[in-house]
Order: C-alpha cells, then sequence, then structure tokens
C-alpha cells in the first residue's frame, strides 16, 4: 500500500533532492506527480531510473494525491499550500510562511514526532535549513542538561539561495579572473572569495529575518526559555551550511559525557578526533543524510559550557531529507490517508 505524491518545485534545487531522496529512502509510492510553474511545464526530472514531465501547477488536481512536498518558495506557498491542503492532501511545506503558525506543526522527526498530533489545517512546516541541523545536535543535549544560553555563527552555503545563488558563486568565481560580469545579482555583495554576514532581510533591531528564523524555530520545536544569539552568515560554499555553536547549560556537563550522549542520538554522527580526518566540513558532509558533530570541547569563559561545530547538507536535513523524514512520520503514525482512501488514527 502506497500513497499517490506530488512534488510542488520540482525542478529547483530542493524539489529534485525530494525526488531522489523519496527513492533513497523507499517512502512507498504509488504515483508521483512533479510539478512546477506554468513555463517549467514539460521540463524533464529524474526519479529514479523514470523521467517525469512537469506538470503546471495552477492545472493539477489535489484531490487526486496523498501528500504534496511543496518547495516552490513562499509566494507560492502562501498562495497554494492552504488550498491544496483543503483539497484533500497533506502538505509538507518548505516555506517559512507556516512555521510560526499556531495551527501547524513544525516538525523534526529526531526532535519533536508527537507535533503530528497538532495537524490541523492539513499543512507541516519544514524548519530553516540552519534551525534543522542545530535542532538535531541540540536536542539530546537539552534531554540531558537544560540548555540555558546558545550562541550560534552560521557558514551557509549558496545553495541556500537557490540554483540562482550556485550560478553566482561559479560566474563570479569565473569572473574574478576576467571572464566575464562579477557584478552581484543574488547576493548584496561579491559571494566569491569573501563572506557576507547578511542573510534574508534586516529585521528593525538589527538582525536579520534569517537570524530571528532560528530562535523563533528553536522555540518552537524545542523550549521557548532557552535562549539564543545568533549571526548568519553566506559563504563561498555550494553545498553544507556549517555552524560554531556555544552553548550554557544549568548544570555541568563533560565533553566525553556530550560526546556520548550525541553518539547515541538520532541522524547525529560525532567525528570528533584532534587529528584533521577528525572533524567534518561541508565538502565532506554534501550529499550525506547525517548531522555531523565536531570539535567538541569545553567553553572556558562560562561555568557550564561547551562549544561544538554542526555540519550538515543543507539541502538535505536541511530541507528535501527532512521533509521525506516527515512523509514518512506521517505514515509510521497513520496520519496519511493512503492512495486505498484509507486513513487510520492519527496518534
Ligand atoms: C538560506 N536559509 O540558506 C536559507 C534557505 N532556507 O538562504
Amino acid at each position: 500500500m502506497g500513497y499517490r505524491v506530488a512534488v510542488v518545485g520540482a525542478t529547483g534545487n530542493v524539489g529534485r533532492e525530494m525526488m531522489t531522496i523519496l527513492e533513497e529512502l523507499n517512502f512507498p509510492v504509488d504515483e508521483i506527480h512533479a510539478i512546477a510553474s506554468r513555463k517549467s511545464k514539460g521540463v524533464e526530472v529524474s526519479f529514479g531510473d523514470r523521467t517525469l514531465k512537469c506538470q503546471d501547477l495552477e492545472q493539477f488536481d489535489f484531490s487526486t494525491v496523498d501528500v504534496v512536498l511543496m518547495s516552490a518558495g513562499g509566494t507560492v506557498s502562501k498562495e497554494w499550500s492552504e488550498k491544496i491542503g483543503k483539497a484533500g492532501p497533506i502538505v509538507i511545506d518548505n516555506s517559512s510562511v507556516f512555521r510560526m503558525d499556531k495551527d501547524v506543526p513544525l516538525i523534526v522527526p529526531e526532535v519533536n514526532p508527537d507535533a503530528v498530533k497538532d495537524i490541523r489545517k492539513n499543512i507541516v512546516a519544514n524548519p530553516n535549513c540552519s534551525t534543522a541541523q542545530l535542532v538535531v545536535a541540540l536536542k539530546p543535549l537539552h534531554d540531558a542538561a537544560k540548555i540555558k544560553r546558545v550562541v550560534v555563527s552560521t557558514y551557509q552555503s549558496v545553495s541556500g539561495a537557490g540554483k540562482e545563488g550556485m550560478d553566482e558563486l561559479w560566474n563570479q568565481t569565473k569572473a574574478i579572473y576576467g571572464l566575464g560580469d562579477a557584478k552581484p545579482k543574488k547576493f548584496p555583495k561579491q559571494i566569491a572569495f569573501n563572506v557576507i554576514p547578511f542573510i534574508g532581510a534586516f529585521n528593525e533591531d538589527g538582525y536579520t529575518d534569517e537570524e530571528a528564523k532560528m530562535w523563533n524555530e528553536v522555540h518552537k520545536m524545542m523550549d521557548p526559555e532557552i535562549k539564543l544569539t545568533v549571526t548568519c552568515v553566506r559563504v563561498p560554499v555550494f553545498v553544507g551550511h556549517s555552524e560554531a555553536v556555544t552553548v550554557e547549560f544549568d548544570r555541568p556537563i563533560s565533553v566525553d559525557e556530550a560526546r556520548a550522549i550525541l553518539r547515541e542520538a538520532p541522524g547525529v554522527l560525532v567525528v570528533d578526533k584532534h587529528e584533521h580526518d577528525g572533524y567534518i566540513t561541508p565538502v565532506d558532509a554534501a550529499g550525506e543524510h547525517a548531522v555531523y558533530v565536531s570539535r567538541i570541547r569545553k567553553d572556558h569563559t562560562v561555568e557550564n559550557g561547551l562549544s561544538f561545530w554542526v555540519v550538515s547538507d543543507n539541502l538535505r536535513k536541511g530541507a528535501a531529507l527532512n521533509a521525506v523524514q516527515i512523509a514518512q512520520l506521517l505514515d509510521e503514525t497513520g496520519t496519511l490517508k493512503s492512495s486505498s482512501g484509507f486513513r487510520s488514527i492519527t496518534v
């Protein structure tokens, strides 16, 4: 018994990864539809060894599917996700539009799977890429020793800004050596051979909305009492977000204890030795499923503090993989209606 699945935004970075991961994780698919805007109608995308032609979002009858993985940007989600949810399927929405909606659970399956009980309008939100990997690492530690405060600096790859972001890094890198136009378009400043301490838009308090997303989403999924301060930085890396994280706990927790907790934690791989094969970079994490934790060490400046380095593939755990894992969670909990029309009771 499988499901009728639609992927909206199927030609984008994340949409393509969603197709790949549905296959990789053997999600029970009876039917699959690649959906995109009218201008991409007929564009071919791969699903395993099959080639699918994109169908037009405006023309597609969403009452014929059971689950929709949505990654077509905030404007499309705002217009379409609720309408699609009302037509019957559960929408797993990768935009920020519904993340703070009290009637929409925001889920990372390793962190707050029970939130599936809170689906009220057939939408589940997928968190921001930089939050997803952070909470996978923080949650098991918070369960062991309450987290009081977190300081995070992100090093976010250009693929977080979509294909245009990747093209800009590639073209600028070539242009700087004389092969074309190096003027920034997608990013506010030159990204090749540079770093930009700005992602998203400025808020009134001087933080960016990307930074605010991180504390809001951690509060919703984990604990509103945790204090977070965040600096989000774009770096000239194609795939893989990294985060330098410092955590203050309410009781002493040793490096060895933290390492042991993280080694057992779902979704986490600890790679932490004091040698050059003993820590992970975004290049190592690209194409992988895990959230890697390296460089765990004591923060000598506070009473109960640890610092560490968290890296993950932002297109995977930060987006497509988490969305497919949410679909698996919906399946495992009997929340999803299958193509036979059967819907078991939500846990
Ligand atoms: C970025 N957070 O990296 C975005 C993607 N969700 O730009």
